[in-house]
C-alpha cells in the first residue's frame, strides 16, 4: 500500500512544478498542455503513455485536437502519492 503525500511534500511538489495546480474537491493534480496540433499532442500523450506503462502508474487524462488536460492521482492511496511525483517529472520530459 502506497502512503499519501505529507503535507511538507505536497508543498515541494507544487513549488517544485508550479503548473500543477490542486484539483477542487479531489486529492488530485491536473495541468493542461496545448500543443501545436493534434499530432503533437500525440506524439506526446504516446511517450506519456510509455512513462506510464513503465511505472505502472497511469494519468486521467482528456484530449481534444491540440489540448492534453492531465490529471494524476494515486488510486491505491486514494489521494497523492510519490508515483504521481515522479509521473508528474516524466509527463513534463515529455512536454519538451
Ligand atoms: N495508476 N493513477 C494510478 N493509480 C494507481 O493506484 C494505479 C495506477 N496504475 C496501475 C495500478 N495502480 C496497479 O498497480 C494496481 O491497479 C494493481
Amino acid at each position: 500500500m502506497v502512503r499519501k503525500l505529507s503535507e511538507e511534500e505536497r508543498e515541494t511538489f507544487l513549488s517544485r512544478y508550479p503548473e500543477w495546480k490542486m484539483v477542487e474537491g479531489r486529492d488530485a493534480v491536473s495541468r493542461t498542455f496545448k500543443f501545436s496540433d493534434f499530432n503533437e499532442a500525440w506524439g506526446f500523450m504516446s511517450r506519456v503513455a510509455l512513462a506510464a506503462e513503465k511505472a505502472d502508474h497511469h494519468p486521467e487524462w482528456f484530449n481534444v485536437y491540440n489540448k492534453v488536460e492531465v490529471t494524476l492521482t494515486t488510486h491505491d492511496a486514494d489521494g497523492l502519492s510519490e508515483r504521481d511525483v515522479a509521473l508528474a517529472g516524466n509527463i513534463e520530459e515529455a512536454a519538451k
